[in-house]
């Protein structure tokens, strides 16, 4: 992009970065679930001029003069989300999905409150109550799981616990969860247990956009989301709610955790926003789940087993148990062959975090490069060939030179190196 030279005559080095990162992009075949490639438009508004602007306050109520622009971007990025979602009141300052869920506990929960949450080892987010978060920290936090059969979600259970504990809160939502999540169940255990719904759609907002997967907000008091992954903006955080707690949620998050907000990065969310309304986005994310189906049916025809049989999202969780192999020396080995995945605990795993027996794969940046089927088939080759091989380097070279083959056939970002 024309920028770009603007910066290889101040900086090489950061240039040379920037080249080689997006070299890596083209080269790879990126699985990691949470990850997408923006689009050209929102990279366009997210490395302008917006960025100079201090805006702290909402449209039409700011702290600093000269804010007309920012407004119009932040207004854009509000209307666009509210008829992407159906939504009440939308705010789109967060700079990131925890910040989003950081203002939600502060706005509805004090310090030793009890939160009803996944659990980390059956597929939660750290902002859910890892110890060594603020949310672990802070607050009295209860953990569900699934169930050890059918490693789905067991609501039953979830009611007992919101019984037994009675938390304020209830938080639906996941990172490595294949299953679509039944937010409809959730607001009824929270009315008979009188909590607050929250719900986490981060992974899932592109797929809820498009009506992939049903969405919460017409369940939930307050539900969060990141721009970046399956919604495939730029990486930052946004929050919807009702009405009647709008001006809780806005004060939460300016001046109650955030200053400034990033003006480019809520213009760049716009972009996306405008993106995900197009009929287009409804056939990508439609094809997201399709691949994803595909992907996880020819992993297991190669003896893989996924887990819970299968997946309705983007993303499957893998055990490699039956291959010999951890998710760390799994997602190693994948490495060598261009293949882009991260280790991931499955349900119940007999293995700590930082080893697991399995790895979590989804198809969100793999399909906006066009890919379809057949290329899913493909890709369970390479990585069945690859985890078989392990550490036969001529054979990780051959599975890395048909990725290159087949990474040259879907060119990601070929205007950038114009
Ligand atoms: N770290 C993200 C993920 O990979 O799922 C969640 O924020």
């Amino acid at each position: 992009m024309q920028t770009l030279k603007y910066l290889k005559a101040v900086d090489p080095e950061i240039y040379e970065v920037i080249l080689k990162e997006i070299k890596r992009e083209d080269e790879n075949l990126e699985l990691i679930a949470s990850e997408n490639f923006t689009s050209l438009a929102v990279l366009c508004a997210q490395g302008s001029v917006l960025t100079n602007k201090y805006a702290e306050g909402y449209p039409d109520a700011r702290w600093y003069g000269g804010c007309a622009n920012a407004d119009s971007a932040e207004i854009l990025a509000v209307e666009r989300a509210k008829k992407l979602f159906g939504a009440e009141h939308v705010n789109v300052q967060a700079h990131s999905g925890t910040q989003a869920n950081m203002a939600v506990y502060f706005a509805c929960v004090k310090p030793q409150d009890t939160v009803l949450a996944m659990d980390l080892a059956a597929g939660g987010h750290l902002s859910h109550g890892h110890p060594h978060n603020f949310s672990g920290m802070f607050y009295n936090m209860v953990g569900y799981g699934v169930d050890r059969k059918t490693e789905e979600l067991d609501y039953n259970l979830i009611l007992d616990l919101a019984k037994e504990h009675k938390p304020k809160m209830i938080l639906a939502g996941a990172s490595a969860y294949p299953r679509q999540i039944d937010f409809k169940v959730f607001r009824e255990i929270c009315d008979k247990t009188g909590a607050l719904l929250f719900v986490d759609m981060a992974h899932i907002a592109g797929l809820v956009a498009a009506g992939e997967h049903p969405s919460p907000v017409p369940y939930a008091d307050f539900v969060t989301s990141t721009t970046h992954k399956t919604l495939r903006g730029p990486r930052g955080g946004f929050i919807i709610c009702r009405k009647e707690y709008a001006k809780k949620i806005d004060t939460r998050i300016f001046p109650g955790i955030q200053g400034g907000p990033l003006v480019h990065v809520i213009a760049a969310k716009a972009v996306a926003f405008k993106e995900a309304l197009e009929p287009k986005f409804k056939e990508y994310q439609a094809q997201i789940v399709k691949n994803a189906k595909k992907l996880s049916a020819a992993l297991s025809e190669k003896g893989f087993r996924i887990t819970s049989g299968g997946t309705d999202t983007h993303l499957m969780l893998v055990d490699l148990t039956s291959k010999g192999a951890t998710g760390k020396e799994a997602s190693a080995i994948l490495e060598e062959t261009n293949i882009t995945a991260n280790k991931n605990l499955i349900p119940f795993d007999p293995l700590g975090p930082a080893v697991t027996s399995g790895i979590r794969l989804g198809t969100p940046a793999v399909t906006t490069r066009g890919m379809k089927e057949p290329q899913m088939q493909k890709i369970a080759d390479f990585i069945d060939t690859a985890i078989i091989a392990k550490t036969d380097k001529q054979k990780l070279k051959a599975v890395k030179k048909e990725v290159l083959k087949l990474t040259k056939e879907f060119p990601l970002y070929p205007e950038l190196l114009k």
